[in-house]
């Protein structure tokens, strides 16, 4: 008997959106930020929570002039800190000295988005280390199932819930009834990592994918510090997200710095350019502001991707036996060639090759997704290619190129990678 290959799983119109998407700012900002934390234990005072300055509006400004589509927060970290006033417990922005104990920052983030046509995604962790219920689970799901639908229900509509797996390994939270929750009040949400999940966690703190990017899989890597995986019986269509912070904590702290651009640049690459999400953490400082440097550095990046992709040239496919032949309408100087697959019927291309007319191979690779960014290591100047692609069903949907001569070149150096190690409380 021979068994029939498994159905090609496709993703929902919200996950293509959100692949095509691709680029989100994350912002941890807490009690850790005024503590100079990576991560505590729930003791810090909410006293200490006082920032002089916040201006949430420039935050998600930065954001969007980078290129962004959404912007994440750490609503609650897992100190059980909440920067929204939650009826669950009195370890939120309520008992701080910030406006009096009237502000709400997850308010501020949600209006500013609105005003700059940014989405909006929220990080509660599941592991509070203050909650006093943590240990009893029954009692904990409840209070955690609250602080869920309070964030679900009061600030328009989310984009994305990132559900961290760091804290106590193997521990169950109460995945059926969140994702019941999720899909009553916010069933449009992007789903990070655990339970019901739509996107997985790439699996560093690098901000690194590696070609192949599979979005189809049956195991997802939980998190940093230790061997947790969640596996499932059935593969699920689960895009990739790679999280890294522009400084070496995700937390602010005085001393560190952002990273350099060519770094940011080769994650850029090794991330968006290889077909899966980038969500890069920008800490806001104990002012509530964006401090300077990194500011200058996230608008650098900004500008340097523009410099490189901002002008595609776009091309006219016609279909050949295994691959198309692109017709760039003349002669053009190149030295990107960008390559989307049609994802609607699912993930087809497992490998993939870009010739020029005299055959000679000018890129090669496995995976193209929603999107493959090859970069050549000199501009050429040609009027045609030819693409073949390996993998029942595929097509290539849109071929652009580009010319970036002056860019900044991307370098991935070994500099800034991410620690392994539990921090300390
Ligand atoms: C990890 C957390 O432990 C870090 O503090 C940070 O929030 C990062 C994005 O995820 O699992």
């Amino acid at each position: 008997m021979t068994s029939s290959p498994p159905p090609h799983l496709v993703p929902t119109p919200e996950q293509l959106t959100w692949q095509r998407d691709g680029f989100g700012v994350f912002f941890h900002f807490g009690v850790n930020t005024f503590a100079g934390k990576e991560w505590s234990d729930g003791t810090l005072s909410p006293q200490i929570f006082d920032p002089t300055e916040l201006d949430a509006d420039e935050w998600v400004r930065l954001a969007r002039d980078m290129g962004a589509k959404y912007v994440i927060l750490t609503a609650k970290h897992h100190d059980g800190f909440c920067l929204w006033p939650t009826a669950t417990t009195d370890y939120s922005v309520a008992s701080s000295p910030w406006k009096d104990g009237e502000g709400d920052v997850v308010r501020e983030v949600a209006d500013a988005c609105e005003t700059h046509g940014m989405k909006l995604g929220l990080y509660l962790s599941p592991w509070d280390r203050n909650a006093p219920q943590y240990a009893d689970a029954a009692a904990y799901d409840e209070f955690y199932l609250a602080q869920l639908r309070e964030l679900c229900t009061n600030y328009g509509p989310l984009y994305e819930l990132w559900f961290d797996g760091a804290g106590p390994a193997g521990r169950e939270y109460a995945w059926d009834r969140i994702g019941a929750l999720i899909d009553e009040l916010q069933p449009g949400a992007m789903v990070f990592n655990m339970g019901p999940a739509t996107i997985r966690w790439v699996g560093n703190e690098d901000g690194l994918a590696a070609d192949p990017v599979e979005y189809v899989t049956a195991s997802a890597d939980l998190n940093n510090y230790d061997d947790d995986v969640v596996e499932t019986a059935e593969a699920r269509y689960l895009p990739p997200e790679c999280d890294v912070s522009l400084r070496r904590g995700w937390f602010w702290q005085p001393g560190q710095e952002p990273k350099s651009l060519p770094h940011l640049l080769a994650i850029h690459d090794r991330s968006i350019g290889l077909g899966a999400s980038l969500l890069l953490n920008i800490p806001p400082d104990r002012r509530g502001r964006i401090d300077p440097e990194d500011k200058a550095r996230a608008l650098q990046f900004g500008q340097a991707l523009r410099d490189r992709f901002g002008s595609p040239h776009e091309s006219t496919l016609a279909v050949i036996e295994d691959g198309i032949e692109v017709d760039l309408g003349g002669a053009r100087q190149l030295d990107h060639i960008e390559l989307s697959e049609r994802l609607e019927e699912g993930q087809r291309v497992t490998s993939h090759r870009i010739l020029d007319s005299e055959g000679t191979v000018l890129a090669e690779g496995r995976t193209v997704g929603v999107r493959r960014i090859h970069r050549l290591d000199q501009a050429i100047t040609v009027s045609a290619l030819r693409i073949e692609t390996v993998g029942e069903g595929a097509v290539i949907e849109r071929v652009a190129v580009h010319d970036a001569v002056g860019a900044p070149v991307p370098d991935l150096t070994d500099a800034y990678r991410a620690s392994t190690e539990e921090p300390g409380s």
